[in-house]
């Protein structure tokens, strides 16, 4: 399979979908998948016209993480150095995601294991079906959370059950998911990826330097004090009332219309 097909990016109405396209593979990652996909968000960063990114999986997975059957990145027989892959892949995947200034939308449409569960964790929006699943399969084989898992876990269900995931490695349901606060929603089937859509489109159609600003935002309260917040809130509003979107929403709620932006 060529290496652009490994991803699919199809772009409509502001909005990048992009696809993770191995699903005989349950979507695992090799190093040919993490250059199509480093490509496609390259494109979409580059791109002022596409204002929301939409990351989902093909067939019944989401991603099963790491392809553990991948030579490049298993060693060949002999002992891998694991660092080496996720400085070379998985730790620039997840700061391209944070930094892109553009909201994230992932669409969780199957199982979402190992690294391919903190993959969809790294992104900004997490949508997940209800048949969907999310597993730190990591214990399972000797290895300890990456792709960002041991950072956003206990940031977003608290130390407890964040050890118990990467412990047990069980697997949790989209709907626990959704409970917990792991993830946005938990969505029927058949729903998610209409829904997705929308979200996406009604994001890539809003004020998309404002939006930017708030991931910056509420990314960064995670690690700040009461007083660095609200310096960098003081920062990044200062940007947000210099935007044309900024006062085109004012104007458009005095004079009684739905506001056009243009993510400007
Ligand atoms: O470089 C480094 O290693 C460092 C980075 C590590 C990051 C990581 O992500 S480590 C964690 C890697 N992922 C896993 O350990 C998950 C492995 N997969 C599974 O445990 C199961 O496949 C699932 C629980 C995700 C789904 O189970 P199920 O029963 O729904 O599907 P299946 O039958 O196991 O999988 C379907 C096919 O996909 C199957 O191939 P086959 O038998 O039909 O030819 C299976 O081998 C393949 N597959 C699934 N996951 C992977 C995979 N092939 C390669 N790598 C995988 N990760």
């Amino acid at each position: 399979m060529s290496h652009e097909k490994l991803v699919l990016l199809e772009t409509h109405s502001g909005v990048a979908t992009i696809t993770l396209n191995r699903p005989e593979r349950l979507n695992s990652l090799t190093v040919p998948m993490h250059e199509a996909l480093r490509d496609a968000l390259d494109r979409v960063a580059a791109d002022p016209e596409l204002r929301c990114v939409l990351l989902t999986g093909a067939g019944r997975g989401f991603c099963a993480g790491q392809d553990l059957s991948d030579p490049a990145t298993m060693g060949n027989g002999e002992a891998p150095d694991l660092g080496h892959t996720l400085e070379t892949y998985y730790n620039p995947l997840v700061r391209r995601l944070r930094s892109l200034e553009k909201p994230v939308v992932c669409a969780v449409n199957g199982v979402a294991a190992g690294a391919g569960a903190n993959l969809a964790l790294a992104c900004d929006l997490v949508l997940a079906a209800r048949s969907a699943s999310f597993i730190q399969a990591f214990c399972k084989i000797g290895l300890a959370p990456d792709c960002g898992g041991s950072y956003f876990l206990p940031r977003l269900v608290g130390s407890a059950r964040a050890m118990g995931l990467a412990m047990l490695g069980e697997k949790l349901s989209a709907e626990q998911a959704a409970d917990w606060g792991l993830i946005w929603r938990c969505i029927d089937d058949e729903q998610l990826l209409p829904e997705a859509k929308a979200l996406a489109a009604n994001l890539a159609s809003g004020p998309t330097r404002g939006l930017a600003l708030i991931k910056q935002e509420i990314h960064a309260s995670i690690d700040n004090d009461l007083e660095t917040q609200l310096n960098l809130e003081r920062d990044l509003q200062r940007q947000a009332g210099q935007t044309e979107d900024h006062r085109e929403g004012v104007n458009a709620f005095l004079e009684k219309r739905k506001p056009c932006y243009r993510g400007r």
